[in-house]
């Protein structure tokens, strides 16, 4: 681990794109106005605050008989997000990105991928992400960030060439300032079936509960959390992880939606059984006990979806997550 000090990259990513509501773009600028930076700061962060990512990206009018809806805007908007993650992790900092609908880990995870290639991921999500273009029912892409970055789920004879947007991620990208073409020790960045883990899922499409069970992905689901109880299930994913490597980096995407509605009202897609307060923090804690996290994401707050009391709830909430994630202990 690096020395204290160490230096986290705050990154506000607004994307909205991803997913069929207006709202999610707010999210950035509530956890920065209840004071995230302070608070990184008294946790003994040193705060680079990095300047928005650009959600209003224009599109550029290509469209694609795939189900990718705003490919070119969630797309276009990740490659930016990517450049910063890549730029701030290869720089020793913790890239902290600010969502944004969770199709901003597509870019927050291929930047540190691309800096740190053994990155193990940790997923705390209702959702598994793992859709892609050729198999999602929605075309929601904030639905696909683990499937396109997944080794195996691209169709044979096809490509990422073949989706608006996300040229950047295919073999044969041409490069451009502060993302250069891939070399053979320096290829696409990619993701195996065991460098990820998910916690709390309990609403999985069809094609990826197939695709789960044919690469073999580790799963740890609301049922896993009843039966054995959070504490449990959070030893055998971070020992999943570093069983391969003990002193690889950790990145933890935490989508709210993972959290009971009861807890976190606004967002965008909230199912019913989800992680209760204690649960939500203590998957945190325990990934930060691990001592190897080095990124995360924060994403899906979405506060028009709710009354004004369910958004500064699901605002405090987020906070209090990113907080526990970052370090803080009760005592
Ligand atoms: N699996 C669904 C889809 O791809 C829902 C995804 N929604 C999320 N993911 N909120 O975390 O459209
Ligand atoms: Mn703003
Ligand atoms: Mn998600
Ligand atoms: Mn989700």
């Amino acid at each position: 681990p690096i020395p204290a000090p160490r230096t986290v990259a705050v990154i506000p990513a607004p994307m909205t794109y991803g997913q069929p509501f207006m709202g999610t773009d707010k999210g950035p600028d509530l956890l920065l106005d209840a004071g995230i930076n302070s608070s990184l700061t008294q946790l003994g962060w040193r705060v680079s605050s990095e300047p928005e990512v650009n959600p209003a990206i224009e599109d550029d009018g290509r469209s694609t008989p795939l189900a990718a809806k705003n490919s070119v805007r969630v797309g276009l908007g990740c490659k930016a997000l990517a450049k910063v993650t890549h730029r701030a992790a290869r720089g020793g900092m913790f890239p902290l990105t600010l969502g944004g609908d969770h199709s901003v880990a597509l870019g927050s995870l291929a930047g540190v991928l691309r800096a740190r290639p053994g990155t193990g991921v940790i997923w705390v999500d209702a959702h598994a992400d793992l859709n892609t273009p050729w198999i999602s029912d929605s075309g929601n892409m904030h639905g696909m960030p683990v499937g396109l970055l997944m080794e195996g789920m691209v169709p044979e004879g096809a490509g990422l060439l073949d989706v608006p947007g996300l040229e950047w991620l295919d073999k044969t990208w041409a490069g451009e300032e502060g993302w250069p073409k891939y070399t053979p020790e320096d290829p696409p960045p990619r993701l195996s079936p065991q460098d990820i883990v998910y916690v709390g899922l309990r609403d999985v499409d069809q094609k990826e509960r197939d695709a789960i069970k044919k690469l073999g992905i580790r799963t740890f689901t609301m049922y896993d959390i009843d039966k054995h109880g959070v504490g449990a299930v959070m030893e055998k994913a971070v020992r999943h992880l570093l069983s391969k490597d003990l002193n690889r980096p950790i990145h933890l995407s935490y989508d709210i939606d993972a959290v009971d509605p009861a807890q976190a009202p606004a967002t965008g897609t909230a199912v019913r059984g989800g992680l209760t307060y204690r649960e939500a923090h203590f998957i945190a804690e325990s990934v930060c006990a691990s001592g190897q996290l080095g990124s995360a994401d924060i994403v899906e707050l979405n506060p028009t979806l709710s009354d004004q009391e369910g958004a500064d709830q699901t605002t405090e909430l987020g906070f209090q997550l990113v907080t526990s994630f970052m370090g803080k202990s009760i005592i």
